[in-house]
């Protein structure tokens, strides 16, 4: 190294920050509107046009592709311009063609704000350096730390790897839920079997998978139960065809910002093309997307929204809307008539996943009772189920807050503006009901008749590209895993505190002989790879520090990441790694017509000691004695062409691997970096087109081949489960039809008279979960802050830019207030992702890590966390079926403190 890596550092940080925050002005509307600077202003964040200024002039050695690894669905082309082995300036795909054509083919596939400030994550002055050990007889969680060497950190872990192993078997080792660097190949941190911790493991006894993950375990296990899948709906370029297009709890202005999927790109692409088409955002919140395609408001309460379905189609059922026979034609659970066709256990091929059960196990034990008359979706409405509830406007309007005349319009829209395209996004069913939210959002679809035609869709997310470019990635050399139990994402606290509890009936533990088996062993070791989920993007923080304190129960939490994370502060080794820019990948992404390929290029040496994930895994293999079977004597480099070779091999050149376009052999694809790919011909694929034009031939994958309002899997499951003991309060159900119930931190529960306020902690687009929470220009264009109604805050004698404590019993946190008619009242804004930091003590201002906790503060709910992290107020809690995160349910109370 010709310069010390403090150095580069400062050098590569020379920019005025002023330049970025004009540039930044620049980046387009749907990136920049509302940006959550506090300055009153409920509009557009973004400069006007006098703010243009020129690019500076730079000068550069080589200018290298790489990409943006994050997790936020996107992962963009970035370039890096490198000068005397430092990256001066980064840009994007910018100077390829841009036509996009009528279904988005051939355009340029940009990157967000955030991965072009990218620097200031390869130069953050927090990065780790060296190897790290918990300092001897420091409580874990105090976060005192010393540097070690590497052979000290390999040695000691894999010695401490061999006495796990030898103690409590394979299954007590875990790969957290990471997602850190995501899209790669071999710097791959999820899904945990593709990761190269994974492949360790599987190699030496194997290893206690999860299923499901943080962002979809509701939908995942439930959606399909309805659809026969979770994930398919019309590409989103089929907005084109639409009248109305309806964003239900879908934000994708914040939560997919860059290249092939920008879905506001894509539907204000479609809305150019078709100026009658309209826009309609179902949220607590007046998003940024509702902004960016002008679109009607229906401001919804959190957890909801199964009530407005109940609501808008009790409507339509009294107008004589509804097209009763087309719908019993096509589903079960309508009428009372539709349960002749009700099947037991499904045979065949499922394309969705079961809920979460084992398939082994079947859908039946036989014991469950049979069906009761009046248990249809019809008798539901009507009230002459067992609840006798009528649930029309009124009712639905008391509980969503929506007005009466507003359910009525927005369901006649609904009917009336076919097709009609309802994508839902992620936040309905990240929450306590959010099982049954997100089967209703479909529900609405199905019963309209948008499903299954060209304009409309499932009402899962986007569906994203017609075009794609098939590469085998490392996970596809990887042996099997030899352990079969798997639990779900969010249940490691539990798996780490007593897994004698957990069996497939209570905790949805799946792969062991019966569902009355208990989880074998308890989590002992765990590897975090990238990920934050060990502590800050976890629910409930203080109780979660509580749990690590104790020392016997996980014995050793390995962290491997660039920066001084929360995560970090309760590991016993902390592990710098290389970040992706310092290695070279291979990625790839899409959207509409276009795809891309990024032979990710190293751009500079790795900074001070950090090594590669692959390097780090291969040295713990050598000290196993598989080091051999590890690395079948390849490098990275090597692996890399080897999976390229094969790729050609299996796939042919795929119309892009050809010796024309100079793209036939790994090291000349390496050299060009970007290879693009598209279609002028491809439409938009139409999910269900088949089933629903002709069910008698077609069938979807639920047990009766139909679509299942009612269903008979979750009404077995209802009477065979039994909820975890702490949570028999009856604020879980698990439902056979898709219908609104009081579920805990939500609107109806009691809790709610003694904290007043359901928060949610949405996506936000300053950072993605929490990185890039790090990087200075993205904090100051867009604020960590809690949003708060207008009317709320006055009530409250909360002025805009006040500092509040938002609190329940699990703890306490500080922000600024950010008083907007944004948020619907009742409803708190607390955009998760923000780094935990207890007291004030562990970061600095610029989040640099400056302090530790004494061992009483340590997941003490009294200690204050001035990060603005949601995590403080969320729940362990997890979903009835899905036993995943709710994170988006949450009441506490907020006042002003300063
Ligand atoms: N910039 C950025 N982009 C990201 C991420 C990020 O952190 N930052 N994270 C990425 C990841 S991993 C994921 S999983 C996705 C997440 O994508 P989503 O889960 O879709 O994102 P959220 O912001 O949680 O929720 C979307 C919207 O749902 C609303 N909402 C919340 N609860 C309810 C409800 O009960 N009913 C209704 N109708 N609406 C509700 C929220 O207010 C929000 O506007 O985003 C990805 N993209
Ligand atoms: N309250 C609440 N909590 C949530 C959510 C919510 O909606 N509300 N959303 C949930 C969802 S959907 C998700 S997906 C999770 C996301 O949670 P995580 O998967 O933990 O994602 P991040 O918080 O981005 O953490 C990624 C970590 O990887 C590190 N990293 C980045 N690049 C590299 C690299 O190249 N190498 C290494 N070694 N490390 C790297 C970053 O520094 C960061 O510490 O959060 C969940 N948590
Ligand atoms: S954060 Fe997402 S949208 Fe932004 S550059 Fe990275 S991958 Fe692209
Ligand atoms: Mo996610």
């Amino acid at each position: 190294m010709s310069v010390s890596g403090n150095e580069r550092l400062s050098k590569a940080l020379d920019v005025s920050r002023r330049t970025f925050m004009k540039w930044s002005a620049l980046l387009g509307a749907a990136a920049t509107v509302g940006c959550g600077s506090l300055d009153g202003s409920d509009s557009s964040g973004s400069g006007g046009s006098d703010s243009v200024i020129e690019p500076k002039e730079f000068d550069y050695d080589k200018a290298v592709w790489s990409a943006c690894n994050v997790n936020c669905g996107s992962n963009c082309p970035l370039k890096l311009y490198v000068k005397d082995g430092v990256v001066v300036r980064v840009s994007t795909d910018n100077e390829t063609e841009d036509v996009y054509g009528s279904y988005g083919a051939n355009y340029q596939m940009r990157s967000c704000v955030r991965g072009r400030s990218v620097r200031q994550r390869i130069y953050n002055t927090d990065r780790l350096k060296y190897p790290m050990r918990r300092v001897a007889g420091s409580p874990r969680g105090a976060g005192q730390y010393e540097r070690i060497t590497w052979e000290e950190a390999i040695n000691e872990i894999s010695a401490k790897m061999q006495s796990v192993k030898s103690n409590y078997g394979p299954d007590s080792f875990y790969i957290q839920y990471a997602t850190g660097t995501i899209d790669a190949s071999i710097a791959c941190s999820w899904p945990p079997a593709s990761t190269p911790m994974a492949r360790l493991h599987n190699l030496w006894g194997g290893w206690l998978n999860h299923y499901s993950d943080y962002s979809t375990s509701q939908i995942t296990a439930s959606l399909c139960l309805l659809e026969g899948s979770s994930f398919s709906n019309n590409t989103i370029t089929d907005a084109v065809n639409s009248n109305l297009v309806v964003l239900w709890g879908n934000n994708p202005a914040n939560t997919r910002m860059g290249s092939g999927r920008h879905w506001t790109y894509h539907l204000q692409k479609a809305k150019e093309a078709n100026p009658n088409l309209k826009f309609i955002v179902v949220d607590p919140f007046y998003t940024d997307t509702a902004l960016a395609l002008e679109a009607d408001w229906i401001s919804i309460r959190p957890g909801t929204d199964a009530a407005l379905v109940a609501g808008m189609t009790h409507y339509l059922l009294s107008e004589n809307l509804l097209d009763e026979d087309w719908i019993d034609e096509r589903s079960v659970g309508w009428s009372e008539a539709s349960f002749a066709n009700v099947k037991e256990v499904f045979e065949g091929e499922e394309s969705g996943y079961a809920p979460a059960y084992d398939k082994a196990w079947g859908d039946t034990d036989t014991t469950e009772p049979p069906v009761a008359p009046e248990s249809s979706y019809k008798s539901y409405l009507l009230g002459l189920g067992a609840d006798g509830v009528v649930k029309d406007t009124a009712w639905a309007s008391n509980i969503t807050g929506i007005p009466e005349k507003t359910i009525q319009d927005f369901a006649k829209q609904l009917l009336n503006q076919s097709p009609a395209m309802v994508i839902q996004g992620w936040g309905p069913q990240r929450n306590s009901l959010g099982g049954n939210n997100c089967r209703a959002i479909g529900l609405i679809t199905i019963l309209t008749k948008n499903i299954g035609i060209t304009g409309g869709g499932t009402a899962a997310r986007e569906g994203a590209a017609s075009v794609s470019i098939r590469m085998n990635k490392w996970v596809s050399t990887f042996p099997a895993n030899p352990v079969p139990q798997t639990i779900s994402n969010y249940a490691w606290p539990q798996a780490i505190k007593d897994n004698t509890v957990m069996t497939g009936k209570t905790w949805g533990v799946r792969g062991l002989p019966t569902p009355d088996d208990a989880l074998p062993q308890p989590i002992k070791f765990i590897w975090n790879y990238a990920g934050n989920c060990m502590l800050n993007q976890h629910g409930d923080i203080n109780n979660t520090m509580e749990m690590y304190k104790d020392e016997s129960l996980v014995e050793c939490i390995v962290t491997i990441d660039n920066y001084f994370t929360p995560s970090a502060m309760i590991s016993d080794y902390i592990l710098p790694d290389c970040t992706n820019f310092e290695q070279n990948d291979i990625s790839t992404n899409s959207g509409g017509n276009t795809c891309d390929i990024k032979f990710q290029n190293k751009a500079i040496e790795p900074m001070f000691e950090c090594k590669t994930i692959y390097e780090m895994m291969s040295l713990i293999a050598a000290k196993l004695g598989i080091e051999g079977e590890f690395t079948e004597g390849r490098t990275q480099e090597e692996w890399l062409e080897y999976l390229f070779d094969q790729s050609i091999a299996t796939y042919g050149d795929q119309g892009v691997f050809t010796a024309e376009k100079g793209q036939d052999t790994f090291a000349k694809c390496h050299e060009k970096g970007l290879i693009k790919h598209y279609s002028t011909t491809a439409v938009p694929s139409v999910a269900f087109e088949d089933f629903v034009s002709d069910p008698s031939s077609n069938r979807v994958s639920t047990p009766s081949g139909k679509f299942e309002i009612f269903s008979k899997r979750l009404y077995n499951l209802s009477h065979q489960w039994s909820f975890p003991a702490e949570y028999q309060d009856g604020k879980d159900k698990i439902t056979a039809l898709p219908e609104y119930y009081a579920a805990w931190d939500g609107y109806e529960d009691p809790t709610i008279s003694t904290y007043p306020f359901q928060v949610v902690g949405f996506h936000h687009k300053q950072r993605t979960h929490s990185t890039y929470y790090n990087t200075e220009w993205n904090r100051e264009a867009s604020q960590q802050a809690a949003w708060i109604n207008t009317e709320d805050a006055q009530n409250l004698g909360i002025s805009h830019g006040d500092i509040v404590d938002i609190y329940n019993d699990r703890g306490r946190v500080r922000i600024v207030a950010k008083v907007t008619s944004r948020v619907m009242p009742g409803v708190i804004g607390l955009p998760q992702g923000a780094w935990y930091n207890p007291g004030g003590k562990w970061y600095n201002s610029d989040i640099e890590h400056v302090g530790t906790l004494s061992e009483a503060e340590i997941g003490n709910t009294s200690v204050v966390d001035h990060g603005g992290c949601m995590n403080v107020l969320t729940s362990l809690r997890p979903g009835p079926i899905s036993k995943g995160n709710c994170q988006h349910s949450v009441l506490a109370s907020i006042e002003k403190v300063g």
